[in-house]
């Protein structure tokens, strides 16, 4: 009796603590979306890259293809962030083992019930009702267990709220019924808006149908993005799943989360929130670039690179440039 209770308690009391741990950890998000408010709208980072000396931008060839979905795939897509990894590391050598191992568990306890215990090879049933080695056993390992899948479980969710870096560049994604608008703020403010490109259209530049785009969000890699997400009519949602990314798009809202994209190359993903008709044809391609690269891509978009007062000077011509600017990357050869 009073055994029973004592496990009651000690569940009470490690639910208790896991509650009080999250609690600890969401105010970091709202945090993330104060500061991303005040964030500098310049960033002095590239200032040793000049303008003159970089190179033309080419759009990377299907070569470069690294996140993308393939046929009959059942687990996750190759991660390329930290994140990514440390979830996948998880999932494959703590989570599936645990998993195997608890259900493999259950079904030789059943069957060995089924089979001993059988009206036939057990005709005078025994009354036990309580036992207090294994009801001690019962509550403990299952409670282990837990805390050992919360420790590396909370250490993520921590690492998903980190805040940006002050110098991380700053991208917007924001979602339009039924297409995605990219703008740089960081760089002069220009915005690219992203189609979906047709089927023929797609696979004759080599790339997946229904994932490809005529102009790719582009970014630089293993440098920290401030990705912001938001939207202009309905809620949509931003992920690409070999980027460990997924945050909703809402109306008034911006939402914020830092990326590191760790290699360059094309990482395809789609809107992820049921938004309307087309919801299921404004997927999303991201174009990693190195920094030198991604400089020259900006400038071919007719933004600034590394010039504080510059940036500063173009941010409140946004709306003018949101106008002419998008739709002239050059297409690919
Ligand atoms: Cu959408």
């Amino acid at each position: 009796m009073a055994l029973g209770d004592w496990s009651r308690r000690t569940l009470r009391i490690v639910t208790t603590l896991w509650a009080a741990a999250l609690l600890a950890l969401t105010p970091q998000a709202a945090i993330a979306q104060d500061e991303a408010a005040e964030a500098p709208a310049a960033v002095e980072a590239a200032a040793e890259a000049p303008a003159a000396a970089t190179p033309g931008y080419t759009p990377l060839g299907p070569e470069w293809i690294k996140g993308q979905p393939v046929d009959g795939g059942i687990d996750f897509q190759p991660q390329y962030t930290d994140d990514g990894q440390f979830a996948y590391k998880m999932h494959t050598y703590l989570l599936m083992p645990v998993i195997t191992a608890i259900s493999l568990f259950v079904l030789g306890l059943l069957l060995w019930v089924v089979v001993r215990y059988r009206r036939k090879a057990n005709p005078e049933p025994s009354k036990t009702t309580h036992n207090t080695f294994i009801e001690v056993v019962w509550t403990l390992v299952p409670v282990l267990i837990l805390v050992g899948i919360a420790i590396p479980s909370i250490t993520l969710l921590a690492r998903q709220y980190e805040t940006p870096p002050e110098d991380a560049v700053t991208v917007k994604a924001t979602g339009y019924q039924w297409y995605w608008g990219y703008t740089y703020p960081d760089n002069g403010g220009f915005e690219i808006i992203s189609n979906m490109l047709p089927e023929e259209e797609a696979i004759a530049r080599g790339e997946p149908a229904q994932l490809a785009v005529d102009n790719r969000m582009v970014l630089p890699a293993n440098t920290p993005i401030r990705l912001q997400t938001t939207a202009a009519d309905v809620i949509h949602a931003f992920a690409v799943p070999s980027l460990w990314f997924k945050m909703d798009a809402v109306p008034g809202r911006l939402n914020e989360r830092l990326l590191t994209i760790n290699e360059p190359g094309i990482y395809y993903g789609q809107c992820s929130e049921l938004c309307g008709a087309r919801h299921g044809y404004m997927p999303i391609t991201v174009e990693a670039l190195p920094r030198e690269q991604f400089d020259a891509w900006v400038l071919s978009q007719g933004g600034t690179v590394g010039g504080a007062e510059e940036a500063a000077v173009e941010a409140p011509a946004e709306e003018a440039s949101t106008e002419e600017a998008p739709a002239e990357s050059a297409p690919a050869e």
